[in-house]
């Protein structure tokens, strides 16, 4: 059986990757529809070999549309998400506005398929990419040794930010090489040759809601609200994927030698960890244009007996999003 697909926000960074990523893995779709707003109808969009040409949002009709993929900011997944639901389209939500809501399943792939099918209001959520990584390279080791708390730091790529935050990079890049002033817009300070620790709101805790995401969304996909979670969230100036130092706490001890194993037979995880210059992953050089989740650096914390230290690395655009959305199609399409 094929099914009729739309995707929403077709012509940003995500939604862009979500149409590359049906054609590469031949979901099984009769037609493929492009949707953004009305600034970009009528332009082109690339569907494997195909240009298909973007339609409005706004004056689409949804009827018949089977499952729906959303990236194009949660103002837009809350108007729309819900009246494709009542069209009869599987909403496949990439934007927060659902995630937290106890009727919306939040899925990975690796982690929780097993929730797909659990969708009263007909969405399902995906997850902030940088909890996504964070589960799948975490799940197993929580199966094994029950993880009890995650201290993390991430170094979180500007395409996080859109289309527009990849144009402010290359753009502040450019002009500081040439000595000329920038002026932030998308972003809250400088972030060619900077860091921000500051992604999206701050929250009355003094955490940022990107940082909360993180708590929220790991006790959600994992089932254990006992879980504790320390996040900081960081914008580092390079353009694809995002890289968390991951430190965890166990109930049960676990080794290297057992975390690894562990790790090596996870799906959607691949370990690079060599303790040579270049063994380990990095955005530029692995993650990139992948779909995996790269783990390195595995190694004990000697400030405490059951901690346990990793460097995680993945394209937020790809498994952090795109991928996962289309993953998630994937488990809907073989519910038959
Ligand atoms: P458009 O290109 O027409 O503005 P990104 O996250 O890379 O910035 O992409 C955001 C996506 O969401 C784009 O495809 C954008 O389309 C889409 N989008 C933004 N606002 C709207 C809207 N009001 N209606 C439909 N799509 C929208
Ligand atoms: C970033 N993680 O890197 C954000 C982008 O909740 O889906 C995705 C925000 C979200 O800026």
């Amino acid at each position: 059986r094929r099914f009729k697909v739309a995707v929403v926000g077709a012509s940003g960074a995500v939604g862009e990757t979500m149409l590359s990523i049906l054609a590469e893995r031949e979901f099984p779709a009769s037609e493929v529809i492009a949707l953004a707003s009305e600034r970009s109808a009528g332009s082109l969009v690339k569907y494997g070999n195909d240009d298909i040409v973007v339609q409005d949002l706004a004056t689409f009709d949804p009827a018949g549309v089977e499952i729906a993929l959303f990236s194009a900011g949660g103002g837009i997944s809350k108007e729309y998400g819900p009246k494709f639901a009542a069209a009869g389209a599987v909403v496949i939500d990439n934007s927060s506005t659902f995630r937290y809501d106890d009727d919306v399943p939040l899925v990975v792939s690796e982690v929780n398929p097993e929730q797909v099918g659990n969708r009263p209001r007909g969405i399902i959520a995906n997850p902030n990419c940088s909890t996504m990584q964070l589960m799948v390279a975490l799940k197993p080791l929580h199966d094994a040794a029950k993880i009890e708390r995650i201290n993390v730091a991430t170094y979180q790529s500007v395409s996080g930010a859109g289309r527009s935050g990849l144009e402010e990079l290359g753009i502040q890049t450019g002009q500081l090489l040439n000595f000329q002033e920038i002026a932030p817009k998308k972003f809250q300070a400088q972030i060619a040759f900077n860091l921000i620790p500051h992604i999206d709101d701050f929250q009355p805790n003094g955490y940022t809601k990107e940082e909360m995401k993180l708590v929220w969304e790991t006790r959600k996909i994992l089932g254990d609200e006992a879980i504790q979670v320390n996040p900081t969230a960081v914008r580092v100036p390079v353009f694809y994927g995002h890289s968390e130092a991951v430190n965890i706490e166990t109930r049960d001890k676990l080794s290297v030698e057992q975390a690894r194993e562990l790790l090596e037979r996870a799906p959607g995880v691949v370990v690079v960890d060599e303790h040579t210059p270049g063994g380990y992953p990095t955005p530029v050089t692995h993650a990139s244009g992948s779909d995996a989740v790269y783990v390195g650096r595995i190694r004990e914390d000697f400030s405490h007996p059951r901690g346990l230290n990793l460097w995680v690395v993945s394209d937020n655009i790809r498994k952090g999003a795109a991928l996962n959305a289309v993953q998630i199609a994937e488990l809907v399409a073989s519910e038959g």
